[in-house]
């Protein structure tokens, strides 16, 4: 590997003559407070160098050849979230400020290491060198997020699990969880048991569904706790709501429950918005999905309502908001809800216009962004015509497309301190397991993440398609689908 071959692109690169060499004498030594990170470095290096590294404090002696993890005296550009990486013959050193940042430089050292390292297994004969120099790093964003769609094909544990991981590698620190919608409600919720115990018994075409207990979704938020993800969890509403329809008849304007729905259709379903039940449903849910979420922010949905008066829907839209903020959450919407969203939300644009004016008017009371545009970021979109999966309503989405634009200026009238970051959704209307969900993702989530980590100034398709074909290598070893996109010059 060389010291340029990471995605996404550092903000400071400096190579140096030389290589470190990871030894069967290695330890990893670090700091307090970051010990999670380094045994999860361990983690990562055991399995295929076959070597022991045992974790030991800091000040357990100078040895060469160790791997240092350093809280503080970082470069200062590095700030709360980034790191730096120093490599000699002797020592390899990552400091940051913060256990997040050494997470963030971990990753980096994964990709510097030989592809042979993800692949789980002891590789014989390998020489495990780093190439020496210098990398200071530090996020352009601090939202860099992915979207999973639990809703229209279930996902069980083990592969959100597994997704976060692949995240991980990525430096992308937000996973956005679709959890209900017209095919299926996908989150326990005690008070209303009948969501997941009859409305999570589809998903899109002719299977069973499925659903997390709540102690599923707790197990979810800690592997991406220690991971530094944070979950959002999106409980999709007044629309897409067909499962929660189907589950309680009350829930519906003419009191009767409708059958409950595997196609593929949108903006059909609404909950009565006119009703005080409605209220204390959705305050009962957002209690419970807020007392199991450790992170910042609820999302609402608000998406393509084709059944409401826009007053009507606009007064939803507030008063929930309010709901998400009395439990001490931030709301996020899709930006359909900008107009009627609290000055203190944020809303994920989801549009391909240049410029939308209530987005516009929104930012101007204090709604922040998160851009998703479809032909830019929607995973779900196929990469080329001989793509077999996926949707084409938003265009074909190469590589390319996925990489080459500015999320800074992506909107005219938006200055660019308004928008939090990026987020890449992979809706799952067409996927039928973790192969599939995995092969649209790459290689199009990295150019993503690259998009929210990097500098601007880093931004160069040439450079990221050559850095990109070093790691379709890395794939194989750790059995990740993808597709050879002819876009990517693959080594
Ligand atoms: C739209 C729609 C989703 C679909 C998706 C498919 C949004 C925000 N709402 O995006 O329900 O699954 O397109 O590409």
């Amino acid at each position: 590997m060389a010291l340029f071959d990471v995605v996404p692109a550092p903000a400071v690169v400096e190579p140096a003559p030389g290589s470190f060499t990871l030894q069967v004498s290695a330890r990893i030594r670090v700091s307090p407070r970051a010990e999670g990170v380094a045994s999860y470095l361990a983690d990562v290096l055991r399995p295929s160098t076959g070597f022991a590294l045992p974790v030991v404090q800091l000040e357990d002696g100078d040895r060469d050849g160790d791997i240092l993890l350093v809280l503080g005296e970082a470069d200062p550009r590095t700030g709360r979230h980034g790191y730096e990486l120093m490599v000699t013959g002797r020592l390899l050193v990552i400091r940051a400020e913060e256990p997040v940042g050494l997470f963030a430089g971990v990753q980096t050292l994964r990709q510097l290491l030989p592809a042979e390292v993800e692949s789980g297994s002891p590789a014989a004969g390998m020489a495990w060198a780093v190439p020496a120099g210098r990398i200071v790093d530090f996020p352009r964003f601090g939202y860099r997020g992915a979207m999973l769609d639990v809703a229209r094909r279930f996902f069980p544990v083990d592969e959100v699990r597994r997704f976060i991981d692949h995240l991980a590698l990525y430096k992308v620190n937000h996973l956005h969880l679709h959890l209900t919608d017209d095919q299926g409600w996908r989150i326990a919720v005690k008070q209303w048991p009948n969501l997941t115990l009859y409305g999570g018994g589809t998903e899109v075409g002719d299977g069973s569904g499925g659903y997390y207990e709540q102690s599923d979704y707790s197990e979810i938020v800690a592997h991406a706790a220690e991971r530094f993800i944070t979950i959002v969890p999106e409980i999709d509403m007044p629309g897409h709501t067909n499962a929660a329809l189907a589950s309680y008849p009350e829930l519906n304007e003419d009191g009767r429950a409708p059958d409950r729905y595997t196609g593929i259709e949108v903006g059909f379903s609404a909950l009565c918005v006119t009703r005080e039940l409605t209220y204390q449903f959705v305050d009962e849910v957002f209690e419970e999905v807020a007392r199991l979420t450790p992170g910042p922010y609820l999302h609402m949905g608000g998406d393509e309502v084709k059944t409401l008066e826009p007053e009507a829907y606009d007064g939803f839209v507030t008063r929930v908001q309010r709901i998400i903020a009395a439990h001490g959450k931030t709301p996020m919407a899709w930006h359909e809800a900008a107009r009627a969203a609290v000055g203190s939300s944020i809303a994920h644009y989801w549009g391909t216009a240049a410029a939308d004016a209530d987005v516009t008017a929104a930012v101007a009371r204090g709604v922040r962004l998160v851009l998703c545009p479809p032909n830019r970021t929607y995973l779900d979109m196929k990469y080329d015509d001989s793509t077999v999966l996926g949707q084409r309503w938003a265009g074909v989405v190469g590589v390319r497309d996925a990489y080459d634009w500015d999320p800074g200026s992506y909107l005219s009238d938006v200055d660019s301190t308004a928008v939090l970051g990026v987020e890449a959704p992979l809706w799952s209307e067409t996927i039928r397991s973790l192969a599939d969900a995995e092969f649209m993702a790459f290689p199009r989530l990295p150019a993503l993440a690259e998009l929210g980590w990097s500098p601007a100034s880093a931004h160069d398709w040439e450079s990221f398609r050559q850095r990109l074909a070093t790691h379709g290598r890395r794939w194989d070893a750790m059995g990740l689908t993808y597709f050879p996109s002819p876009e990517i010059p693959w080594r």
